[in-house]
């Protein structure tokens, strides 16, 4: 068993499990305010520079999961598409095109933001989002989209599937208790403004 599913990591779908996803024909779209739009191919994305980030996914529903998520860092990513100055957010599209997210693209630069691919040296399973998610350790998780087929580079700011059902459009994490996975569901208080650090 995959590591996030040995901790019991919580599995959210709000727009239902996708079922089987096949990891070595993925492709992802990357589109918008850039230069060059293309797709990328399992192997084309993994070809590209690999980045690891030890972070935290801390949901609104308060609780966190650490570990060493790796995959290509965004910035990294729409350096290869040419974005233009006009690029404001970064929208991520889940397969089926019902579940989207946007982020600031200044949060997108950050370090730590990545399309991952794998987590704790294992790849991503389809309840976690495989094969390749987004990874956006400053913000809530709903801003991290699960099974990503589409990325794109936005002038404006679209709300996403549950920032149109009341969550923030910021996505800023707040502090309160969350519930450590890592630590058996051990109850910690988190500070908020930023990524969850312990
Ligand atoms: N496609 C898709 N991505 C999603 C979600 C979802 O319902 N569908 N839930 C989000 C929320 S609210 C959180 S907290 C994390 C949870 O990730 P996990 O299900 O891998 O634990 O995924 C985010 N990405
Ligand atoms: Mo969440």
């Amino acid at each position: 068993m995959d590591k996030l599913a040995q901790m019991d990591t919580p599995v959210f779908w709000a727009e239902g499990h996708p079922g089987k996803l096949d990891r070595e024909n993925w492709t992802i779209e990357v589109t918008g305010a850039c230069e060059r739009p293309r797709s990328f191919s399992w192997d084309e994305l993994l070809a590209l520079p690999q980045t690891e980030a030890d972070g935290r996914l801390t949901s609104v529903t308060r609780w966190s999961v650490r570990g060493v998520w790796k995959g290509v860092s965004l910035s990294t990513l729409l350096a290869e598409v040419g974005m233009k100055p006009s690029c404001k957010f970064i929208r991520f599209w889940s397969v089926g095109l019902v579940y989207d997210t946007s982020i600031p693209l200044a949060t997108a630069l950050r370090e730590k933001s990545l399309l991952v691919h794998s987590f704790d040296g294992a790849y991503l399973t389809e309840d976690y989002g495989g094969p390749v998610r987004a990874f956006i350790p400053y913000l809530w998780g709903y801003k991290s989209a699960k099974s990503v087929v589409k990325v794109e580079l936005m002038e404006y700011y679209v709300p996403g599937y549950w920032e149109q059902r009341g969550y923030t459009d910021s996505g800023e994490i707040e502090a309160g208790p969350v519930r450590d996975i890592n630590a058996g569901g051990e109850i910690k208080a988190i500070p908020g403004g930023d990524e969850v650090k312990f």
